[in-house]
């Protein structure tokens, strides 16, 4: 029978390449983000490999996370797989003018918006007593970099959470890990730049970055491990890059 994936920040990058690879391999999808628009055009692109549902929500809003995920329909209803992707950076400034409405967003989406979703569906899966959750962590999740400060804050939490859920998980056969990748080329920092596209893609020049579609093969390869085989926590780096700031640039 064919499992269930739940992929949160499925419009774009990692999320979207997870999307993908698992349609492909005999996973139905339920698709999430924001952009509705761009949740039906993989919604088409998918449904020529399996089922698909998208659920558009902005994953601050904790009614909203429940009252999407609460609206799935029966097909849908049992999630085999939650992939918490969804987050971003926003700003790259010293904590001294480090800016409140970005410290809010990177808080508010990285750390409590994968909260939510997660409660929304963790019952479902202590009340089958299976389930399996992959948190997208960072390198920022394991070190702290200059001005990376609150971003590296929400990810070191989403380290701590990824811990505690497997350990709280524990009695139920849940399997809990994460993933934490370096510097990944998507729309990352575009949006961590707001925008300026010169300075976003300056960050990914001089070397060969992750694509997005290398971590989500890593994803592929974590939820295809046999039952009792849980990956716990993964760090992944472009062969090029040694930490978060020693990169062999060309
Ligand atoms: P992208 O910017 O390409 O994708 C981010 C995704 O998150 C989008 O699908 C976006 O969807 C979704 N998202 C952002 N804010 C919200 C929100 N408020 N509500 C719902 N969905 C939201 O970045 P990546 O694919 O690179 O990032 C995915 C994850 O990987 C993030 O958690 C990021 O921190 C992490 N990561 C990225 C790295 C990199 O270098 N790229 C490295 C390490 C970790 P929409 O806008 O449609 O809502
Ligand atoms: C994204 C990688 O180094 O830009 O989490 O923080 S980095």
């Amino acid at each position: 029978m064919k499992k269930t994936a739940l992929i949160t920040g499925a419009t774009s990058g990692i999320g979207k390449a997870t999307a993908q690879i698992l349609a492909k391999n005999n996973y139905k999808v339920i698709l999430c983000g924001r952009r509705q628009d761009r949740l039906s055009e993989l919604e088409s692109e998918l449904s020529e490999y399996t089922e698909v549902h998208t659920l558009a929500f902005d994953v601050r809003d904790k009614e909203a996370v429940l009252e999407r995920i609460d609206s799935l329909p029966e097909t849908f209803s049992v999630i085999d797989v939650l992939i918490n992707n969804a987050g971003n950076a926003h700003g790259l400034d010293p904590i001294q003018t480090g800016d409140l409405d970005d410290w809010d967003a990177m808080i508010d989406i990285n750390v409590k918006g994968l909260l939510y979703v997660s409660k929304a569906i963790i019952p479902r899966m202590t009340e089958r007593k299976s389930g399996h959750i992959i948190n997208i962590g960072s390198t920022a999740a394991k070190e702290v970099y200059p001005n990376g400060n609150v971003y590296c804050g929400t990810k070191h939490a989403v380290d701590a959470i990824s811990q505690g859920m497997r350990i709280d998980l524990n009695p139920f056969g849940i399997r809990v890990g994460a993933i934490h990748p370096g510097m990944v080329e998507t729309e990352f920092s575009e949006v961590r730049f707001k925008g300026d596209t010169d300075r976003a893609s300056s960050i990914y020049k001089g070397f060969t970055p992750l694509q997005a579609e290398d971590i989500a093969d890593i994803i592929h390869f974590v939820v295809s491990r046999p039952y009792h085989v849980n990956i716990a926590d993964l760090v992944v780096m472009s062969t090029a890059q040694a930490s978060s700031t020693i990169v062999k640039r060309d």
